[in-house]
């Protein structure tokens, strides 16, 4: 989304929703759109809650994707207006670099070896770790090629075959050999993608305490918010759930009776820095940390935005980091950086980033819904 203003300054938000994407195009520009006109940019958390008390139809990924794009360009402005990084308007630096996490996968184990090596090489202090299952044909989350990682794949959406027998007996050994193989210190990460029961996620992390993860991500789906006090029961191996949570209020349990250690909220899913921030203040009191999504699906626009937050809150835990491919840079002229391990947010005035309409103009849409997975069975599972 871009905001301009009468003054001619031009704000720059996130409304990505992957596979939900037109949308959000279509709150946008058939409902909030008209409302901006007029309206003071200077104004950002009136404007939010003109924006989510104004709907009476609150929450939901749609409305605060729509949100966190209003939202986020107005950040950008007022940085723009003041002349300063967002960062800076937030409070200022809290650390000197962000810590990211990069993704290490491959169908086999050899194969995962060698992509954490590369990640230790460009000096990743953290990655996750996902695996090919023997006798499963794919598994989401494992790269289908060299840095191609997109999991909405086709018009239509493809279909997976999962089994957790097959996947509790193998994660274990695979976490074996990268902990041989690179000792106790880097952290890691594993994302189950909400394919557990509580008492099956429970097992799982048992099963993987002798490895120290930094956390287990969405070890089972998070509507039943009072199954992860099963899991918590009985395992210390810690818990990261909330990427496709889109407000405090769906932390707020998780939170508030400590069942989780890193929120995993975004800057574009949740609401906008405005409302993120309130999360991440709301998980300090309670020794949660953050640790936001950041796949490539989320523009180099949410990334630039989250690094702000990321370096200014008390609480910051990890980022995900998935470096966008060449294409997608380009058309997102950004002043982030990599550098041993640390993503850095831009020193520029607002966010330090920019969408280059017509380069994008030479990328039309295509249509591309998320995957589904069934069991052995044929029975739908969550994927
Ligand atoms: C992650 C996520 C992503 C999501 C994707 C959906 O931890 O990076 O699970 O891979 O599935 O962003 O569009
Ligand atoms: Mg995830």
């Amino acid at each position: 989304m871009k905001v301009v203003t009468d003054d001619g300054v031009t704000g720059v938000g996130d409304a990505t929703l992957n596979g939900r994407e037109l949308a959000v195009a279509s709150y946008l520009r058939d409902h909030v759109v008209p409302a901006l006109i007029g309206r003071d940019p200077a104004r950002i958390e009136d404007t939010w809650q003109y924006l989510y008390k104004g709907a009476y139809w609150r929450r939901g990924p749609v409305t605060m994707s729509a949100i966190a794009a209003v939202d986020t360009a107005l950040w950008d402005i007022k940085g723009k207006v003041a002349g300063l990084p967002v960062y800076q308007l937030l409070g200022g630096r809290s650390r000197a670099g962000v810590t990211v996490y990069g993704h290490a996968s491959a169908a086999t184990v050899d194969g995962v070896l060698t992509e954490v090596a590369r990640f230790v090489k460009d000096g990743y202090r953290a990655v996750r770790i996902q695996a090919g299952v023997p006798g499963l044909a794919g598994v989401y989350g494992v790269h289908i090629g060299p840095g191609v990682y997109e999991p909405a794949d086709a018009a239509v959406p493809s279909e997976a075959v999962w089994s957790t027998v097959r996947y509790l007996n193998h994660v274990p050994s695979v976490f074996a050999r990268v902990r041989e193989e690179f000792g106790p210190d880097l952290r890691l990460v594993h994302d189950v993608h909400h394919r557990l029961t509580p008492i099956e996620a429970a097992r799982l992390g048992k099963s993987l305490e002798p490895y120290a993860l930094t956390w287990m991500e969405d070890p089972v789906p998070a509507e039943l918010q009072e199954g992860f006090r099963l899991i918590r029961q009985h395992t210390t191996t810690p818990i990261a759930v909330g990427e496709v949570f889109n407000s405090v209020w769906d932390c707020q349990r998780l939170v508030t009776e400590q069942l989780i250690d890193y929120v995993r909220t975004t800057v574009v899913h949740a609401g906008g820095i405005t409302h993120l921030r309130r999360i991440f203040d709301l998980a300090a009191l309670y020794h949660v940390r953050s640790g936001s999504h950041g796949a490539t699906d989320l523009s180099p626009v949410c990334l630039a935005a989250a690094l702000h937050v990321d370096i200014s809150i008390p609480n910051f835990g990890l980022q995900e980091y998935m470096p966008h491919v060449a294409d997608t840079d380009a058309v997102f002229p950004h002043t982030y950086r990599f550098e041993d391990g640390f993503l850095h947010p831009s020193e520029e005035p607002g966010l330090g980033v920019d969408i280059d309409e017509d380069l994008a103009a030479r990328y039309p849409y295509r249509p591309a819904a998320l995957p589904v997975n069934r069991l052995e069975d044929g029975t739908l599972h969550s994927w």
